[in-house]
Order: structure tokens, then C-alpha cells, then sequence
């Protein structure tokens, strides 16, 4: 095997000025300055070939001392952001809200939340963002508002005020409407009784976020305008909340009698979903060279190209829930499988979605957000022995797929769990009310806070952003909303920052590697020795160039079957320095990506 290492790889300079060039003769498909791709690569876009990284504003850095992240704080930090080598930010939710959700219950959507600052502080952002070549995406969440939203306020003061048709309303005289899920109420009941006019209306997520009425255009003009307000601003895109709930059959009539809980592949792709999306994209995003991606909640393989096909012009991208929901034990609330997933079926699941964007549409790869655990707890192992090492493994999975990797803060440090012993910790709507239930039922609530130390409690996702050693892990000089990981002592970004080993150090030089090699991000995926239950390995290959990609999933020594020669294949990068010895034999967690 040949060995380069990023400093001495004598290619580099050609791939660096090829990579440069390749990236300097992308066009996107904005209707201003619009040119044609090159020919060799058909249908290049810049989001195609970005790299995103999720920022969850509450805990990525505090400026004031108010123990909440901001605006502010975000900005000091933009040269940090900027040398990961990332191209698109995400921002979680920043408009006003009263933070039942944290964020996801707007009250202002054209505001920013007082903790996180002014619009004069989210214009700095913004501009800092764009001065550093940095994209800006935003969360857009319009299934549902606040109901300290205006809209709901007046809309619950009479049956008769005008805004009483942007939500969806059951007037009690007709009985209680049938039964629908809500995933934040403690009976999970969607439908709540509002005295004053006597009516229940509906909420899908907590009782604080009614959902609005997409069937009065009043409701889609006024969001229509709204994301222009931002898109004039400067924003480049969108990420879509929960999108596909947004349209309802109204009637609500009664479940399917096969309806068995599965809430969201019943009550998603409402009637007039892409009627709706398609309005959307004729009026909004069509006029400007912005991306937007779906939060794909209950897409399938047989149905996300109705989204992200570009000939029926709705959205550019969506992201699926088959992966994240993989290896949880049924019935138990985001419970991993007590010996582990199965990696053949995690294999199954990436492939087949690699597969469903094949001739057209476009995907995207991810393993973390802030709806989930940490990715190096859920799919690595985060003991001290091998958090460094698997948490640069599941890196090289996700910038070496095809489709669009997005990246959680906070995992280029290998951040983990932080496996909360007492429920007092935490302070999520959803666990707090799973607590709740739990408890009314006279369950096992040891269990449930056991379970979700490995498990999916979202505050374990949330955890402020270790930046060094010093109190508070750097983040905030009060107190943090959330308490920071303890592991910050060790776990942080100054200490990484000079150790050319360290995970933030690997994290840069992949994604230096996926934007210097087209292949990366436009070559064929194929899956080898796909029954291996420990080994995931691909090739990826692009106009005679192929790469391939080794993971060892397990914390033993294993070996690919790949039934080829690799002794002459040139490695380009791995997580152990020196590359797989011996042909394809991987050490515990190894990750190489070779050139054959
Ligand atoms: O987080 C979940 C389970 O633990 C999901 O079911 C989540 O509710 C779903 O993915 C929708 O998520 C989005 O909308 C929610 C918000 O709480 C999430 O943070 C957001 O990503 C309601 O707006």
C-alpha cells in the first residue's frame, strides 16, 4: 500500500489547483447569471456540493452571561466555523418565541428571540457569514406556530375574528373530533379544548404550538411573504420543519382500522402537500439562488423524488428518518437495541437511499442533529478508549457518501451523551412529558432515565458547545441553560486545536479531501461485502477515478471482504495515520479512504 499523509502527498498541490478549479466552474441554478454546468458533470449545484454544519444557537456560545447561547456569541465565532472548511450553516430556530420548544413555537417571525439578540445583532451575522464566504440556512417552521402568536391570540378571542381560519378549529357542539397524535402532550392528545369559544384545535406537537390552517391561502400568503422578507434579507435557504404535515384532510375522519400509533405515516403528505410546495417554489424560490431541504418526516424511498425531483419544482433536498430511527427497540421511546444495532441493516438502509437519488433528486447523509442523541453514543462508542476513533470513523462515513452531509455541532470534538441521572436535568418538552407519562401510568421510570443515557433524549444532543478547559467549558460566564458534558476538562476544542491527531483535525482535513475530490461528491456509490456484519465498505467512482472506503464498525480487529487486490492502492486518508495493514484487515473502529 502507498501512504501519503495530508503535509507530503505529493498530488496535492494538482489536486488542490484541480479542486480550485473545479470549484471556481460551478455554477448554480440561480435564474440570474444562470450558465450551463459543465458538461462532464451534468446538474452541479453549490448545495450539492457543500458541507453543512448545524448550529443550535441556545448552546453554541453565550455573550452576555445569560447562560444562553446567541447571535453575538455565534458571530465571535465565525473564523472558528470558517476553518472547519464547512460552507453552509444552519441555524435552529431564531425568531421570537416564548421557548416552549425551544424555538420551534414562533411568535415572531419576522423578530428575533430576546435572548439571541436584535436583528441588528442577526444583520452583524449575517454579514460576518457572507464575508466569509459562509451560506446561512434557516429552520422555516410553519406547520405550527406559537400560540402567543398573534394569529392564535386573535383567532382564539371569537369564532367569528378574522384569523380564526388560520388554525384548525372543532366546535364542541359537534362532540370530540377523532382522536389525533400529538407528540408533546402527555396523553398525546393533538386535539385541545379552548373554553372561550368552545372548540378544540389542533397541535401536533405541544399545546403551545397550534398548527396553522395551510388551506386558507391567507395562511400561505402570509408565510409566502414572510420567507421573501428573509430571502431579501440575504439568507440562502430554508430547512423545512415536519414539511410534509403541513396539508390535512380536514374532515378528520376516523383512523384507518390498520392504524396502530404510527402517527407520522399516516398524517404525513396531506392531500395538497405538493400543491402547496409547488405554489411555493413558483412564488418564493424560484426568484432566488437559495437551497432548501425538507426535514423528510415520514418520506420513504418509493416517495421522496416528490419532493426533490427537479422537473416537478418544489424542493431541492430532503433528509429521511429510516437511519435515525434504526436499532431502537419498538414500542420503547428512542431505546437502542440493549446488544446493539445491526450494521447490516444500516448498511441496507444507506444504500438504499443512495439508490432512490440514482437518476435524479439529490440526497443528503447525516447522523446527528439536535432531535438526537450524540452520533459518536448512538453509532460509535464513546468509552475514552475509543471515542477519538469511532467518532472520526462515522466523519468518514458522512463526508464520503453521496448527497449532502450535515454536520452537528460539536461532533467534530467527538461530543457524547451526557447521560443525565436525574430528570431535574433535563429540560426538553418531550422528555420532561414522556417522564410525565410514565409516571401517570405507573411505569418504570428508572428504566426510562437508564434508557435514555445511550438512548435519544434530545437534551443529550443539546449540551453546550466545549470550547475549552475553563469554567463552563468556555461557553457562558453564568449559568448554562443546560449543564455543560464534564468531560470538557479533556473534550474541547482549544485542546484540539494544536493537536494534529486530534478529531476537530481529522474533521478539517475530510472535508478538505470531499471537497478536493469530485468524486466524493458526484461518483457512484457501490456497496461491498454487504452481508459483513462489522465491516461497512464502497467504493465511490467518478470518470475513471475510484475510491474506496473501509469502516470497521466494532471494537475488535475484522477484515473486509472485498474479493480485490489493495496492496498498490494509494490511502488518502484514515483515522489511525498509517492506513489499513495487511490488504483489508481493519483495526478496532479504522477508517481509510484509499484511491484504486
Ligand atoms: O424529536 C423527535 C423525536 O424525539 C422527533 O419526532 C421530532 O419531533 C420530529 O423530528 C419533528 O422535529 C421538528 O419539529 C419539532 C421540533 O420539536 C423539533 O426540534 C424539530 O426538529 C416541532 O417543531
Amino acid at each position: 500500500m502507498c501512504h501519503t499523509t495530508p503535509s507530503t502527498r505529493p498530488l496535492q498541490l494538482l489536486s488542490l489547483f484541480l479542486a480550485v478549479f473545479f470549484l471556481s466552474s460551478c455554477k448554480n441554478d440561480a435564474p440570474k447569471n444562470a450558465s450551463a454546468p459543465p458538461a462532464d458533470i451534468p446538474d452541479r449545484k453549490w448545495w450539492k456540493e457543500a458541507v453543512v454544519y448545524q448550529i443550535y444557537p441556545r448552546s453554541f456560545k453565550d455573550s452576555d452571561g445569560d447562560g444562553v447561547g446567541d447571535l453575538k456569541g455565534i458571530t465571535s465565532k465565525l473564523d472558528y466555523v470558517k476553518s472547519l472548511g464547512v460552507d453552509i450553516i444552519w441555524l435552529n430556530p431564531i425568531y421570537g418565541s416564548p421557548n416552549d420548544d425551544n424555538g420551534y413555537d414562533i411568535s415572531d417571525y419576522q423578530g428575533i428571540m430576546k435572548e439571541f439578540g436584535t436583528m441588528d445583532d442577526f444583520d452583524a451575522l449575517l454579514k460576518g457569514m457572507h464575508e466569509r464566504g459562509l451560506k446561512v440556512v434557516m429552520d422555516l417552521v410553519v406547520n405550527h406556530c406559537s400560540d402567543e402568536h398573534e394569529w392564535f391570540k386573535q383567532a382564539r378571542s371569537s369564532r367569528d375574528n378574522p384569523y380564526r381560519d388560520y388554525f384548525h378549529w372543532w366546535p364542541a357542539e359537534k362532540g370530540k373530533p377523532n382522536p389525533r397524535y400529538s407528540f408533546f402532550d402527555v396523553n398525546n392528545d393533538a386535539w385541545e379544548y379552548d373554553k372561550k369559544t368552545d372548540a378544540y384545535y389542533l397541535h401536533y406537537f405541544s399545546d403551545k404550538q397550534p398548527d396553522l390552517n395551510w388551506e386558507n391561502p391567507k395562511v400561505r400568503e402570509e408565510i409566502f411573504s414572510m420567507m421573501r422578507f428573509w430571502f431579501d434579507k440575504g439568507v440562502d435557504g430554508f430547512r423545512m420543519d415536519v414539511i410534509p404535515f403541513i396539508s390535512k384532510d380536514t374532515s378528520y375522519p376516523p383512523l384507518p382500522v390498520e392504524y396502530k400509533g404510527d402517527m407520522v405515516k399516516y398524517y404525513a403528505n396531506g392531500p395538497h402537500l405538493h400543491e402547496y410546495l409547488q405554489a411555493m417554489n413558483r412564488e418564493v424560490l424560484s426568484k432566488y439562488d437559495i437551497m432548501t431541504v425538507a426535514e423528510g418526516i415520514g418520506t420513504t424511498t418509493d416517495d421522496i423524488l416528490n419532493f426533490v425531483d427537479p422537473d416537478r419544482k418544489e424542493l431541492n433536498m430532503g433528509y429521511h428518518f429510516e437511519g435515525v430511527s434504526y436499532g431502537y427497540v419498538p414500542g420503547k421511546f428512542k431505546t437502542p437495541e440493549p446488544d446493539g444495532y445491526k450494521l447490516v441493516g444500516f448498511k441496507e438502509i444507506y444504500s438504499r437511499w443512495d439508490a432512490a437519488f440514482a437518476e435524479k433528486g439529490w440526497g443528503t447523509i447525516y447522523l446527528g442533529n439536535h432531535d438526537q442523541p450524540r452520533m459518536v453514543t448512538r453509532w460509535g462508542n464513546d468509552s475514552p478508549e475509543w471515542r477519538e476513533l469511532s467518532s472520526k470513523m462515522l466523519t468518514t462515513f458522512l463526508m464520503t457518501m453521496r448527497g449532502t452531509p450535515y454536520y452537528y455541532y460539536g461532533d467534530e470534538l467527538g461530543m457524547n451523551n451526557i447521560k443525565f441521572d436525574r430528570i431535574e436535568d433535563y429540560r426538553d418538552i418531550e422528555t420532561l412529558n414522556i417522564y410525565k407519562k410514565i409516571q401517570q401510568e405507573g411505569g418504570d421510570l428508572n428504566a426510562f432515565i437508564e434508557s435514555q443515557k445511550n438512548g435519544g433524549a434530545r437534551d443529550n444532543g443539546r449540551t453546550p458547545f466545549q470550547w475549552d478547559a475553563t469554567t463552563n467549558a468556555g461557553f457562558t460566564t453564568g449559568t448554562p441553560w443546560l449543564k455543560v458534558n464534564p468531560n470538557y476538562t479533556t473534550v474541547n476544542a482549544a485542546a484540539q486545536e494544536s493537536d494534529p491527531n486530534s478529531v476537530l483535525n481529522y474533521f478539517r482535513n475530510i472535508v478538505k479531501l470531499r471537497k478536493n475530490e469530485p468524486v466524493l461528491i458526484y461518483g457512484k456509490y457501490t456497496l461491498l461485502d454487504k452481508d459483513n456484519p462489522d465491516v461497512y465498505a464502497y467504493t465511490r467512482e467518478l470518470k475513471g477515478k475510484k475510491l474506496l472506503i473501509l469502516l470497521n464498525f466494532r471494537d475488535k480487529p475484522t477484515t473486509a471482504n472485498l474479493g480485490m487486490d489493495i496492496s498498490k492502492a494509494k490511502l488518502l486518508i484514515d483515522n489511525y495515520g498509517d492506513g489499513p495493514q495487511n490488504g483489508a484487515n481493519l483495526r478496532p473502529y479504522e477508517a481509510a479512504v484509499l484511491e484504486l
